[in-house]
């Protein structure tokens, strides 16, 4: 192949007019010199190369995105910039920041990828340790004592600043927000470059148009490249059910990918057991279900916070039962770091017509400021429910069953006015 892979130490110089054949898709090989004197060096099928004969460089790509980010990029050269992260990131998110931080390291910037909350499933660990990401995790309790200051911008992947307790603090210290890339809808966050396509299953196949296009040029001999398709693939699955939900797009990113991963790294993500905690949780979970119209429902009770993704893993687990379309398992938590206490929940379903987000915002409504409290994607939802006043002293055993016994009273109430409208459920 004649690709031309950017020099990190020499990022590629825009020609100030652009050329006429802004907009070529088709691969050129080998192909002779055009008539206006420019040389097209073309790669297979996402970017080119034009030289012209003064040995200035420019990259022309066939999606206009990609034209835009490789000069927001090559703008930015020599930068540090921070990658952030939803609180809790899924593999999605992991593996698009990862895939970022690899392209922007081509055009010479220094790439941190931060998160302030938990990465606490089991999976999602193991993703972390066996791909050896680089991903740092910005405890919301050390973040006052971050060195911002070395840090020109910041870019958001997978979310859109909402989800993560970094936000306020780029918000305050006026870090330029330079790039937004998500496949959820909403948000108003404002960057240079923003790529939000609510029609794509998961950010990893955005980030995966970007590898194919050729922002980065990806190589089998380089193990990060390999761990890194192997990150995409996994993010693209797990947010499309396993493929089950995935579209032509998300297909095509695997079929690409395909190319580059590692099958038994995926294997050994795949297979990690659970923790001893999903397992006593998904225990009580059972235990305390009741069902309705084929509804689950189940209240845990209080748990650690670190031990949060246990809640859709019992969620995951209850709607596999026989007549049963939709599982919510909720439990209290109680957030050290910003010191409040919290009911989280997680819905599951496989019934095509529930939409999980009008479910939940429906059933929990919203707080005085018009957030809801829930919202959710294609067959899966979550809540949070601060608790405000009622938070803490929990060390008072029949305060703590009181409270428990009142929220769980409180949320099987409200989800039940929806699930059983036609007659009143006792709930005691
Ligand atoms: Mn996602």
């Amino acid at each position: 192949m004649n690709n031309e892979p950017t020099d990190p130490h020499n990022p590629p110089v825009l020609a100030s007019n652009p050329p006429p054949e802004a907009g070529v898709t088709a691969a050129v090989e080998d192909s002779p010199p055009a008539p206006n004197g420019l040389a097209l060096n073309g790669n297979h099928q996402g970017s080119m190369v034009l030289a012209t004969p003064t040995g200035e460089r420019t990259r022309r790509f066939n999606d206009h995105r990609l034209d835009e980010l490789h000069r927001l990029l090559t703008k930015h050269g020599g930068e540090r910039h921070l990658v952030i992260l939803q609180d809790f990131p899924d593999p999605d998110a992991l593996s698009c920041g990862w895939a970022y931080l690899l392209i922007a390291q081509q055009y010479d910037i220094r790439c941190d990828l931060v998160y302030a909350g938990t990465i606490s499933h089991q999976e999602n660990i193991a993703l972390v340790k066996l791909t050896g990401m680089p991903v740092q995790n910005w405890p919301a309790s050390t973040l006052k004592d971050r060195d911002w200051q070395s840090y020109q911008g910041c870019v958001f992947v997978d979310n859109q600043g909402a989800t993560s307790q970094l936000t306020q603090w780029v918000h305050q210290l006026e870090l330029p927000v330079l790039a937004v890339i998500d496949h959820h809808a909403g948000g108003d966050i404002a960057a240079d470059f923003v790529d939000i396509r609510p029609n794509i299953k998961a950010t990893a196949t955005i980030l995966t148009q970007y590898l194919q296009g050729e922002l980065l040029v990806l190589d089998r001999n380089v193990a990060e490249h390999i761990k890194c398709a192997t990150a995409l693939i996994h993010g693209i699955r797990s947010d499309t059910n396993g493929l089950l939900q995935a579209q032509e797009e998300d297909l095509l990113a695997v079929a690409y990918l395909s190319r580059y991963y590692d099958p038994q790294l995926l294997r050994s993500i795949l297979q990690v057991n659970r923790s001893k905690q999903a397992m006593d949780v998904i225990e009580r979970a059972l235990k305390n279900r009741m069902i309705q119209n084929n509804f689950s429902l189940a209240g845990v009770g209080y748990l650690r916070y670190d031990a949060r993704d246990a809640i859709p893993q019992a969620a995951d687990f209850l709607v596999t039962e026989d007549n049963v379309h939709t599982a919510v398992v909720y439990g209290i938590v109680y957030d050290k770091d910003r010191e409040r206490e919290l009911v989280i929940g997680s819905l599951r379903t496989t019934k095509l017509t529930l939409d999980p987000d009008e479910f939940l915002k429906e059933a929990f409504g919203h707080d005085p400021q018009g957030r809801f409290f829930g919202g959710g994607r294609s067959q899966a939802g979550g809540f949070e429910i601060p608790m405000g006043f009622l938070a803490g002293l929990n060390d008072n055993p029949n305060y703590a069953n009181l409270k428990w016994e009142v929220y769980d009273t409180q949320i099987k109430q409200k989800l039940l006015r929806l699930i059983s409208p036609e007659k009143q459920v006792q709930v005691t």
